[in-house]
């Protein structure tokens, strides 16, 4: 159990656990800034059916706004998880940029340290663009630099880079304010974490974002003061990622409406839209 938090500027070297301060150089770095700040993140929403939602079904919107590279998964189809929750849940999405395979690629011997199924599988295929900052409006500013305790359903290790100002990263049991390790995440540091302890038994969440003026990270979402960007790599099989056409029906009209706010900005997700699905021979 820790007091205070790891400060982030050393390594981290524990079963299950890896952080590596420093890992993406400076030239990547700025390719990811640019990058992730011309995607078109969008602010998904969750359905919820529960006894909670005043009129039935109501949704609730996610903390932070989110991109999606080599397979989205849509807060509202709900998240992959194993073993129950594996069909229709991720829609293929743009490809990974050369320079995350190239990051990835460094990373590959750690990652089959941590699972040795990666040999085999290859590493992580999907990537979740977490956006952090405030949203400004008429009033004073809403920070919104948080993600919720949860954990992640895929096989295999997690991968997280983070860029812009330090976050605090918390693993901790769900009933516990105490966490068993927490660690500010620095610019250009990566995260990875697999196995019985981190990833089955502990949840993690992200506590809050420090402010800083360098590096600066411009703003891909209207009226929102962006301070961090967080990437989560994690594995779906190959034959579980579908196209548009191929999601159940039900799914299809779930996502359609983000899938048109994506395909403005998106050739990819245009190209989803209009793929139909093949007529079957006669
Ligand atoms: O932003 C972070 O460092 C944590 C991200 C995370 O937990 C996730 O994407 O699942």
């Amino acid at each position: 159990m820790t007091d205070e938090p790891h400060d982030g500027r050393s390594g981290i070297e524990r079963d299950g656990f890896s952080y590596l301060p420093r890992f993406i150089s400076l030239t990547e770095s700025e390719q990811l800034i640019a990058d992730f700040t011309s995607a078109n993140p969008i602010w998904e929403s969750r359905h919820r059916s529960d006894a909670h939602a005043r009129d039935g079904a109501s949704s609730r919107r996610i903390t932070r706004p989110v991109y999606w590279l080599g397979g989205w998964q849509f807060a509202c189809l709900g998240y992959y998880a194993e073993p129950h929750y594996r069909e229709g849940r991720c829609l293929r999405a743009e490809p990974f940029s050369l320079v995350i395979d190239k990051i990835l690629e460094r990373l590959r011997p750690l990652l089959e340290t941590h699972d040795p199924h990666v040999a085999e599988a290859g590493p992580p295929n999907t990537c979740l663009i977490n956006y952090y900052g405030s949203e400004i409006g008429k009033g004073p500013p809403v920070d919104q630099a948080r993600l919720r305790m949860h954990r992640d359903g895929e096989p295999g290790p997690v991968v997280m880079f983070s860029i812009g100002q330090p976050g605090l990263l918390e693993f901790l049991e769900p009933d516990s304010t105490a966490p068993e390790l927490a660690v500010w995440t620095r610019h250009r540091s990566v995260v990875v974490f697999s196995g019985p302890v981190f990833k089955d038994r502990l949840y993690h969440r992200l506590v809050r974002v420090r402010h800083g003026e360098e590096p600066q990270l411009s703003s891909p979402v209207p009226d929102f003061r962006l301070r961090r960007i967080s990437t989560s790599f994690r594995y779906v099989p190959e034959e579980l990622i579908s196209e548009f056409h191929e999601l159940p029906l039900k799914s299809r009209a779930h996502v359609r409406g983000y899938v048109e706010q994506l395909a403005t900005g998106s050739a990819h997700f245009a190209q989803q839209l209009k793929t139909q699905k093949p007529s079957r021979p006669e």
